[in-house]
């Protein structure tokens, strides 16, 4: 299999821990794509992901699947023994419901506060977001503050818990892990007060396929080459 992914990106990150957890690394074809020079909105790449974004896995039959959740369900399913997506149907369902809130709350908000109200990945990226960037900021911000107020709703919930979708760790706390390291690294940091979630960050850190993996420790050598 192939992994088209950017060592150290938000998302790709989450498909990194799932590889490691699950001890798929060995099989995988890792490809690097240069996400500064919009390599993903190329006609190339547009065939395989018509989103244009990372990853994207591609099967030993020639099969392209993208959107992390879907990567993530494959890769767990192969061993017949699904423990990141859920085995029963009431796992499954607060597994998918806790990884979406996840998404919708932290990663996306602070993705769009990254790429509107920040330099984001620069300039090649402007024309496939927004050509006025100036209106774009103040909405960026926006999304910024709203990553910021929902922190404490993760927060509650882990102080009745030890993971977001009950006992075990699962593809939900890979997407708010991934979610709070990118928020970190665009200047949006977890709050002191908000203890639990600190601390089951801490506690997430330390899982061996996770530990190495966060999704911050590259893309700032991709900053660095943009001058941010
Ligand atoms: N919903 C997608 C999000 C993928 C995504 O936003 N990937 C980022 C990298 S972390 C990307 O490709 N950004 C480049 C762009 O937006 O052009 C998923 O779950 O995989």
């Amino acid at each position: 299999m192939k992994l088209y992914d950017r060592h150290g990106a938000p998302n790709p990150a989450r498909i990194r821990i799932v590889l490691a957890e699950k001890g798929l690394e060995d099989r995988i074809e890792f490809i690097s794509v240069d996400l500064i020079a919009a390599e993903q909105k190329q006609t190339a790449f547009l065939a395989m992901n018509p989103m244009g974004k990372i990853p994207v896995l591609e099967l030993d039959d020639g099969t392209f699947i993208s959107e992390s959740t879907a990567i993530t369900e494959y890769l767990d399913n192969l061993d017949g023994n699904p423990t990141l997506t859920g085995r029963t149907p009431r796992e499954k369902a607060v597994i998918h419901m806790m990884q979406r809130r996840a998404e919708m709350m932290v990663l996306e908000t602070v993705d769009d506060y990254f790429h509107y109200a920040t330099p984001g990945l620069g300039a090649a990226l402007r024309p496939w977001r927004m050509p006025d960037w100036s209106s774009a900021k103040e909405w960026g911000q926006r999304r910024g503050a709203q990553a910021v107020q929902n922190m404490p709703y993760f927060n509650d919930i882990l102080t009745q818990q030890p993971f977001l979708a009950g006992d075990a760790f699962s593809m939900a706390d890979i997407s708010l892990f991934a979610g709070l390291a990118f928020a970190e690294l665009a200047g949006l940091p977890i709050a002191s007060e908000l203890a639990a979630l600190n601390a089951w960050r801490g506690r997430v850190s330390d899982i061996p396929a996770v530990k190495n993996r966060s999704g911050q420790d590259i893309l700032p050598e991709d900053l660095a080459r943009l001058g941010a």
